[in-house]
């Protein structure tokens, strides 16, 4: 079974093109225009072990919102077809990661339900040239698009890129856990249905 998928998906407000395999090796290429961004979603998807392409040209000029929050969408979007009827995969996943003194925990559910439960606690009001409050709204869109429970806390960590980073990563390893093959083709669920 091939977990795959390419998608573009064009507004007004943005136009962005997406290659995700769930079944890579963390090789990666990311041009959102917003750097600190990039390094995020590089970081999920190397940790995860997913291929990502992603190229998006948006309305920087307005602010970060709308590249931030499409460029996530656009990627759930994406794992959520690969996934398919979600088949023969663990569901769940957890995970903890450090960055230095920094430590965030995730747990996820690929539950089909769009549930994001994010606290990171970021104190700065930007990490270069991404607005802090737009790193928990990644991860809830992330969440909402993929159609999965998903629970981030940053449980402790004095720096703001340590601890934004570190929820990124605990978030990579869960997926991985959570999309990772069971060795059955069954549909993980009482209702049979995900
Ligand atoms: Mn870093």
């Amino acid at each position: 079974m091939n977990r795959r998928f390419e998608l573009t998906r064009e507004t007004r407000e943005t136009r962005i093109r997406v290659v995700l395999d769930l079944d890579g090796t963390g090789r990666t290429s990311i041009a959102t225009g917003i750097g600190f961004l990039d390094h995020l979603l590089d970081s999920l998807a190397r940790h995860a072990r997913f291929d990502l392409d992603l190229s998006c040209q948006g309305d920087l000029h307005v602010d970060d919102h709308h590249v931030a929050e499409d460029c996530a969408l656009v990627i759930g979007a994406a794992l959520d077809d690969a996934l398919g009827e979600r088949r023969g995969i663990a569901r769940f996943g957890e995970a903890h990661a450090p960055l230095d003194e920094a430590l965030a925990r995730a747990v996820v559910d690929l539950s089909g339900r769009p549930m994001p439960v994010i606290d990171l606690g970021l104190r700065r009001e930007a990490l270069g040239d991404l607005s802090t409050e737009m790193v928990t709204h990644v991860l809830k869109s992330l969440a909402v698009a993929g159609r999965m429970a998903l629970h981030v806390d940053v449980l402790r960590g004095d720096n703001d890129h340590h601890r934004a980073e570190a929820a990124f990563k605990a978030t990579a390893l869960a997926l991985r856990r959570a999309v990772a093959r069971d060795g059955t083709d069954e549909i993980p669920s009482t209702k049979g249905v995900l």
